[in-house]
């Protein structure tokens, strides 16, 4: 079926979590939906103070911008707004942009009748978002802990915040995402080269079947995890990536304050060698 006369087809009322058919129409190519609109109100006031933050700064930099996080001497309060408060409600305004962003791809997904995988994956990016920003300050006591809204600014935090734990590639679940990491970007390097070996051939060839792609890692490693196989094996590797990495800051001072290069001293207490 062509893709205009599908998208007549499924592009019919019903699927909508919220608002019945009040929000339930397109403009031109893009579904609104309730939460189309709460996306844009979220992401549109969120920009405008972050703008607003950096008419307030020493610079228009697009580099050195930044809307900071309060001091942690605020803890859990709300701050004055030109002191961390413009990042409390910017932060309030990304988590309810990206919730709003999920939950709309949810009722695209009711309306066509396929799984959620796609909502389901986008949640683990802003699991990881809301850790950084939401989860490890609350545990930690102070708002000041989550990162600086700014291009060199985060990356300084980064950078800091891993040498306040030594050396952050000590930290297991570190360890863990960065291996998801890779495995990712193997995966679909694989997955990309054997699509485009199979269904983009040079001229005079014709494209060749699936048969061929599994046929190829037989040969080569006497093994293909499949067609389904490999997109269920890069879905379960890059959602472990996200995961991690969430895991791996949470631990960070909320569960273990010290350096990292220390906690491995519990490997050298195994009763088998340790004195
Ligand atoms: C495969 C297959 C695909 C693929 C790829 C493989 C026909 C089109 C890439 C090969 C992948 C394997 C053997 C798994 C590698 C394991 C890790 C952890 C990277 O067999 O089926 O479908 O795209």
């Amino acid at each position: 079926m062509a893709l205009l006369s599908y998208e007549r087809k499924y592009r019919v009322r019903g699927g909508t979590l919220i608002g019945g058919d009040l929000f339930d129409f397109w403009i031109g190519p893009f579904y609104v939906g309730f939460f189309g609109v709460t996306t844009a109100i979220f992401a549109s006031l969120g920009t405008a103070l972050i703008f607003y933050g950096a008419s307030q700064g020493p610079t228009w930099n697009p580099w050195l911008i930044s809307i900071n996080p309060p001091d942690v001497s605020y803890g859990l309060a709300l701050a004055p707004m030109m002191d961390g408060g413009l990042w409390q409600i910017i932060t309030i305004c990304a988590v309810g942009a990206f919730c709003s962003w999920a939950l709309r791809e949810v009722e695209i997904c009711r309306k066509l009748g396929i799984g959620y995988h796609v909502p389901i994956a986008f949640s683990f990016a802003i699991f990881a978002y809301v850790t950084l920003v939401v989860f490890r300050p609350l545990a930690m006591g102070a708002w000041g802990y989550g990162f600086p809204y700014g291009i060199f600014s985060h990356l300084d935090w980064v950078s800091n915040t891993g040498y306040q734990y030594v050396n952050f590639h000590y930290n297991p679940a570190h360890m863990i995402a960065i291996t998801f990491f890779f495995t990712t970007n193997l995966a679909l390097a694989l997955h990309g080269a054997l699509i485009l070996s199979a269904v983009n051939p040079a001229k005079g060839e014709t494209v060749k079947t699936p048969e061929y792609e599994d046929t190829f890692f037989r040969d080569f490693i006497g093994y293909s995890v499949g067609t389904i196989g490999i997109h269920r094996l890069g879905l379960f590797l890059a959602l472990n990536a996200g995961f991690w990495s969430a895991v791996c800051i949470f631990i960070s001072g909320p569960i273990w304050a010290e350096g990292w290069p220390e906690w491995w001293d519990w490997w050298k207490s195994i009763p088998v060698w340790a004195e």
